[in-house]
């Protein structure tokens, strides 16, 4: 087992499980891991997933004892699977946060940069270490790093392959915080609690509307808000807050998907 699931009320921890090894990745890994957010948006019950790493570590990229020799078609083959990771984290209808415990390294940063809210500990750092390789940034990080940090932070941190602490993180804004190491996993739950109790079928598409953003001109992008609008002006969740804040009274949402 590479990864450990665990349920909670209404969101699902989910856990990289290979600290002897920083929780390097390996295809088995990335395919439990798709697996295991396609069984998160299957269960009903499951309205948010936390995702962190076991140990001192969050995740040291590829897992480098599994490519030594590789060909190079085959790192293409690798990155198939990787991707598709990325793209269920991107796609799912799920808010995903991510509680960096620590060392984020190669395609470990860029995963926890496809989540959608990023937590850090304080003492974790992030380090686009490709090119000490001789590799290029990839899990889309070639994509996030110019859009969260701006193209001069993104070229420095892919060609230097610097560690740059949390809190520098958090104050470029590739981060939503960095917070001190013993408050991480009880924020991130709060965090994944509190999302997994609002009305998760309108984060959902949020987030589609907010990924469509990154490719669409204004004016359809526009199109696009009145058409997700329309959809999450159908849910339980809208009436039930409309209804909350008339009757002056906290809301009880389902999340219910449609
Ligand atoms: C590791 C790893 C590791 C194996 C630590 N592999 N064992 C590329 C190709 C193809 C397809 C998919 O995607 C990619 C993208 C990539 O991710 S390429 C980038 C791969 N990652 C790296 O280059 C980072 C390599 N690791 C490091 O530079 C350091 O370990 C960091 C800076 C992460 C942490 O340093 P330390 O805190 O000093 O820890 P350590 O180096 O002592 O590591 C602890 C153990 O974990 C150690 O094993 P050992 O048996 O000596 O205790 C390391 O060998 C092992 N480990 N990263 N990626």
């Amino acid at each position: 087992m590479t990864i450990l699931v665990q349920s909670h009320a209404f969101y699902r921890l989910i856990t990289l499980d290979r600290p002897e090894r920083l929780n390097a990745l390996t295809v088995e890994m990335a395919d439990a891991l798709v697996a295991a957010l396609a069984e998160a948006e299957a269960d009903p019950t499951c309205r948010a997933v936390l995702l962190t790493g076991a140990g001192r570590g969050f995740c040291a990229g590829q897992d480098l004892t599994a490519i030594a020799g590789m060909a190079p078609a085959e790192i293409g083959d690798l990155l198939d699977h990787y991707n598709k990771l990325i793209r269920k984290l991107r796609a799912l209808p799920l808010p995903v946060v991510c509680a960096v415990n620590g060392i984020a390294a190669g395609a470990g940063a860029n995963l926890a940069l496809a989540c959608d809210i990023v937590l850090a500990a304080r003492s974790a750092s992030f380090v686009q270490a490709f090119t000490r390789i001789g590799l290029i940034p990839d899990c889309g990080g070639t994509w996030c790093l110019p859009r969260l940090v701006g193209p001069a932070r993104a070229r420095a941190l892919a060609m230097l392959a610097e560690p740059l602490p949390a809190a520098t993180a958090a104050e470029w804004g590739m981060i939503w915080q960095a917070v001190d190491d013993d408050r991480l996993m009880p924020e991130a739950h709060a965090l994944a609690a509190r999302l997994a109790g609002g009305a998760t079928a309108g984060l959902g598409l949020t987030k589609r509307a907010l990924d469509a953003s990154e490719a669409n001109e204004f004016d359809r992008q526009l199109d696009l808000e009145r058409d997700l609008q329309a959809e999450a002006a159908g849910t339980q969740d809208h009436a039930e807050g409309v209804r909350a804040f008339l009757e002056k009274r906290p809301p009880v949402f389902t999340g219910r998907r449609l």
